[in-house]
């Protein structure tokens, strides 16, 4: 039985006389386990008087309501999670003496927890923004936290900017205004003095940072760490996800219109895969370089603007992680869950990423004042399944009873408990790396190079991809207001492309500045040479990663995929069914969309159940459309602007769109009524024809929706103005 029937049929037989009582039968009580007789009327001075103070039960109820909110992650308030399982493929012993990297039979539990990071947690899903993916894995030797992003690099490399990159990002002070988006000056004025945020830019305004699902992003750890093995070899790691769905995204058009249709696009979308059984898996990725190579890079390792190429260091799948199931609590569980990038387990360490090492104090003072005290690591979430003995004690909340009168080490009365434990039994030792070095405030030369992997990065995607970040640009920098900050802007991206930079500047009418507009920095080492420590032009030929493009990540299938079927009363219930049947057999979820909900009449009488009225949907919320034929229900289709409006944005967003019989005649607008069979280089991702039986055109769509989008047929429409 499905939940939502279990759910009705809960609600149907709920017995009202029992009322007052919980669905497990159990009495209503106050908070001290007193059976409540009456929960409804507050205690008065009769029927019509005043309430009395006396009313303790009022009182508990509504103080514990006026403290519900604790308040919200000062950057990634808006997320969603869910537990599963992380298994490693074989044995990663040469590389790390990490117990859950051992054992391919070891399932270890995860929750894990995506975000993103300028929104309040009541803001809109699909903001365009950075996605942050945390997995906290309970490890028999402690919880290990990944607290990872959806792009492999950050935009600025140095914690203490940190403040000042958010305070930019946020809504501006005076007005609070806009929420949950970059477009605004106090952003773009931040970012056009920051050159080491170029890379990072361009991740943001390409498509990745509008994902399709939380369940197609990548994940990435951003920085370099270490692993360490049993031999006290240390090597550096980076860490990535890979979804097994493909990584895709929507269009901004598209995302904009989903923010109001249904700001909880991508948590519903996550809720109901898992609901549904359609588990989410990532594998684990890794690229690992030896110590002795740290330096042959043309980039840092320390900097986290900086990616390594997939070409240069190929990324080894090492495992797979699967969510399994979803919350029972969103606050409990979701919101009260505490991730640290300092939960480390022996054979994972820390590099000198000078990002990172300030990452390390932050998000334990932030727990501090969230979750109210030092005591968080006792909510159920955030509990570790090994064993917890040391001597920190009290705080607010504390639930631990310790039992004794020792609380303190070393000593004899507790019989030296808890011990330190050695290296061999799991004790975690900090890596010995050898330091000798000067104070100082700075950073190394190559961090200086800020151009070329923003080059790379631009080179290396499709020309659709191109396309969308210079609108992306257009968009978020035409609603600045200060033309200086445009202006600079629009300098820096002429560090990365000139094509780019002419195109962006064009769309906001101004001239590409000659030259970069930039503060000197006087940050340089007493005996080096300035120039070396100022924003270097990018390399002369940086190439192509094809791993940085989306194009270059195709998914299998259409498993999990959104269809919706246009039909009225009338509807070839014939066609729409042998559809349905090869769509649902290749593991998509269909939909019936119709112009009122309740029951449809198909041409040959047999009802069909619709499943969302067009007023209540629309196609930004599908991936793609089948119009069955069927005479009388393609007419009333046809004379509903809400299902023209269906078509004509599933065909603007370059979506899979299928007709058979008359349901040909709504899509032929698009097609001049010249395509007989769809589906060629003249209409790419339209799917029609009276020479093919249904199954045939079930095949021919299932083979177009696994290609996500049609994006030739937005650049062809591009050319022809
Ligand atoms: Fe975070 N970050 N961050 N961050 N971060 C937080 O911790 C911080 C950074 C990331 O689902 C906060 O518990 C500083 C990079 C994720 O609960 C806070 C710096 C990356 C999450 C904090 C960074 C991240 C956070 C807010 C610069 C990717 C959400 C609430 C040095 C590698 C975790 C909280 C969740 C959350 C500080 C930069 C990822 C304030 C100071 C780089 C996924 O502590």
């Amino acid at each position: 039985m499905s939940k939502k029937k279990k759910q009705d049929d809960d609600v149907k037989s709920a017995d009202l006389a029992r009322f007052g009582q919980d669905s497990t039968g159990q009495y209503l009580t106050t908070d001290q386990g007193l059976r409540i007789n009456d929960d409804q009327n507050s205690l008065k001075a009769g029927v019509r008087g005043s309430t009395l103070l006396e009313d303790f039960i009022q009182l508990e109820k509504i103080t514990h309501f006026d403290h519900e909110r604790i308040p919200e992650r000062v950057v990634h308030a808006r997320g969603a999670g869910a537990h599963g399982y992380f298994q490693v493929y074989e044995s990663q012993a040469r590389l790390t003496k990490a117990g859950f990297l051992q054992d391919p039979s070891l399932k270890t539990p995860v929750f894990a927890r995506f975000s993103t990071v300028a929104g309040s947690r009541g803001s809109s899903d699909l903001a365009r923004d950075v996605r942050g993916f945390a997995v906290k894995f309970y490890t028999k030797e402690g919880n290990y936290d990944l607290v990872g992003n959806n792009m492999p690099v950050f935009f600025i490399q140095d914690a203490v900017k940190f403040p000042d990159l958010i305070h930019a990002v946020k809504p501006e002070p005076h007005h609070e205004i806009p929420q949950a988006a970059t477009a605004h000056d106090t952003f773009w004025d931040f970012i056009s003095l920051m050159p080491e945020s170029t890379h990072m830019v361009l991740w943001i305004m390409s498509d990745r940072a509008i994902p399709r699902s939380l369940r197609m992003m990548e994940g990435f750890g951003v920085h370099t760490f270490r692993f360490i093995n049993a031999e006290g070899k240390s090597r550096f790691v980076k860490f990535h996800w890979k979804p097994l769905l493909g990584v895709h995204s929507v269009v901004w058009s598209e995302a904009l219109e989903i923010s109001g249709k249904d700001p909880d696009f991508q948590r519903r979308d996550l809720w109901e895969s898992i609901e549904n059984g359609d588990f989410p898996e990532w594998e684990f990725g890794i690229q690992i370089v030896e110590e002795e190579d740290e330096n042959k890079f043309d980039f840092d390792l320390l900097d986290p603007t900086k990616l390594i190429p997939e070409e240069l260091v190929p990324v080894q799948r090492i495992g797979k992680m699967v969510l399994n199931r979803n919350p029972q609590n969103y606050f409990a569980e979701t919101e009260q869950v505490a991730f640290h990038p300092g939960h480390l387990v022996p054979g994972i360490d820390f590099t000198n990423d000078p990002l990172l090492q300030g990452r390390l104090f932050s998000y334990t003072d932030t727990q501090l004042t969230r979750l109210g005290g030092p005591n968080f690591h006792e909510i159920p979430i955030n509990r570790s399944v090994a064993p917890v003995n040391n001597n920190q004690r009290e705080g607010h909340m504390r639930q631990t009873i310790n039992t004794g009168r020792v609380s303190y080490s070393p000593n004899t009365l507790g019989g030296g408990c808890p011990m330190q434990a050695a290296a061999d039994i799991s004790g975690f030792v900090s890596y010995p790396e050898k330091i000798d070095a000067q104070k100082v405030r700075g950073k190394s030369e190559k961090f200086f190079d800020h151009f070329s992997q923003a080059s790379l990065f631009f080179n290396s995607q499709a020309d659709w991809e191109q396309e969308h970040i210079v609108k992306a640009f257009q968009f978020e920098l035409g609603k600045v207001e200060a033309p200086s900050v445009c202006e600079r802007m629009v300098g820096m991206l002429a560090q990365v492309d000139k094509t780019l930079a002419g195109r962006v500047a064009a769309g906001l009418g101004i001239a590409v500045p000659a030259k970069l507009q930039l503060p000197l920095n006087r940050s340089v080492p007493a005996d080096a040479n300035p120039e070396d420590y100022q924003p270097k032009p990018a390399r002369k030929s940086v190439g192509t990663s094809p791993a940085l493009s989306m194009s270059s990540k195709p998914s299998e299938g259409i498993r999990t995929r959104k269809i919706a079927i246009l039909a009225a009363d009338g509807v070839d219930e014939t066609a729409l069914a042998a559809m349905k049947k090869a769509l649902t057999a290749a593991g998509a979820n269909c939909r019936v969309v119709a112009p009122r909900g309740g029951m449809l009449r198909g041409a040959g009488g047999t009802e069909i159940k619709v499943d969302h009225s067009l007023a209540t949907t629309g196609s930004v919320l599908f991936d793609a459309v089948y119009i069955p034929g069927g005479t009388r229900s393609v007419a009333t289709l046809g004379r509903e602007a809400d299902a023209l409006h269906f078509i004509s944005q599933a065909y603007k967003h370059c979506k899979t769109i299928a007709a058979s019989g008359e349901g040909r005649g709504l899509v032929s607008p698009f097609t001049g009524n010249q395509g007989r069979n769809g589906d060629g280089e003249q209409f790419p991702g339209i799917i029609l024809g009276p020479d093919r039986s249904i199954e045939k055109i079930a095949e021919d769509f299932i083979g177009a929706i696994s290609r996500h989008r049609h994006w030739k047929r937005e650049m062809k429409s591009e050319a022809s103005g």
